[in-house]
């Protein structure tokens, strides 16, 4: 089928899930025709709103995100969820199990869901994962919804996108506040305490209290501490409302802008990198390459500076 970019962009545009579907594997191989079809769709951006849900493995994000969409399509919001940790096919999530079913059935285009899991050689999770997110927006999805574990840089590159990041914390994980990497208690905008039905809700939200304390709070938002029990539906409203009030906060105090312009900052830093990377090492032969030199280098018949140098004089 040799569709043209402007016939491709209308069908994103009008939530046809074959043409979005297409789309996202052309993203995920960094496909020219990719490009050509977000520049084509950008202008038609900017009207989502990105909410990041991180945390270990086995808190309950899937369970969350599951409930939350659910939230939003009772409202006739339109969602797209990208669950970028691998273990989280949604699979046992009666509601958006249906929704799956449904979408390939009916072409419910109310609900779009992806997993994304390829972690390409250039490091490229954080970029085509924002670009998948561009390609929602542009598909009229007005909640997108971003799961990812967050344990490596690649999962909190991915959530600094979003315009909302819950971190998600479990009771019962011992001292597991202790072992919270200080970045993910930095990009927290709310915490969602799950699983509160187990023993230590309360000690554990007394600690997260305490810590938060200690962390200046970005723009006069605090970041507050949400109870939930997700299988059970329970405190999902409330966490819906709480992430409306911090998305409200922001356009309010005109730090919207500001965060809008810093974002784009950093994404475009990232796309450089990104393409920069992919002129000097794209390819099998770059990738081939890089292993050689790497090979040269740990026998010390070659020092590194050397090797960048080749690499970048294409030698
Ligand atoms: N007791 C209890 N179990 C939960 C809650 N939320 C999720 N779970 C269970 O925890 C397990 C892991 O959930 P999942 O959403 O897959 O976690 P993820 O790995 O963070 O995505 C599943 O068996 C869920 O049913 C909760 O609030 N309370
Ligand atoms: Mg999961």
């Amino acid at each position: 089928m040799n569709m043209n970019i402007k016939e491709w962009a209308a069908k994103v545009r009008a939530g046809e899930v074959r043409a979005i579907s297409r789309a996202i594997t052309a993203i995920e191989n960094h496909v020219p025709e990719a490009e050509a079809l977000l520049r084509e769709l950008f202008p038609h951006t900017g009207q989502a709103y990105l909410t990041g849900v991180t945390g270990a493995p086995g808190t309950g994000k899937s369970t969350l995100v599951d409930r939350l969409a659910a939230h939003h399509r009772k409202r006739q919001e339109r969602v797209g969820v990208i669950a970028v940790d691998p273990t989280s096919p949604y699979s046992g999530g009666a509601i958006l199990g249906d929704r799956i079913r449904m979408q390939g059935h009916a072409g419910d285009a109310g609900i779009f869901i992806r997993s994304m899991a390829t972690r390409g050689f250039l490091g490229g999770l954080a970029r085509s994962t924002a670009e998948v997110a561009l390609l929602l927006d542009a598909a009229g999805k007005r909640q997108l919804l971003i799961e990812t574990v967050g344990v490596g840089q690649d999962e909190i590159d991915i959530v600094r996108l979003a315009d909302c990041v819950l971190v998600v914390l479990v009771p019962g994980l011992g001292d597991d506040i202790q072992n919270m990497k200080a970045g993910l208690m930095e990009i927290g905008d709310v915490f969602v305490l799950n699983k509160a039905d187990r023993e230590g809700a309360d000690r554990l939200e007394e600690q997260l209290h305490a810590m938060l304390s200690l962390v200046m709070p970005r723009d006069g938002w605090h970041p507050p501490v949400i109870r939930t029990v997700a299988t059970e539906n329970r405190g999902i409203e409330q966490l819906a409302e709480t992430v409306e009030k911090f998305r409200k906060h922001f356009e309010a105090s005109g730090e919207r802008e500001k965060k809008h312009v810093e974002h784009w900052q950093n994404r475009l830093i990232e796309m450089l990198e990104s393409r920069l990377l992919e002129r000097v090492l794209g390819g099998k032969e770059g990738e081939e390459r890089l292993r050689e030199l790497a090979v040269e280098v740990s026998a010390r018949r070659k020092d590194p500076f050397t090797a960048v140098s080749e690499i970048l004089e294409k030698k």
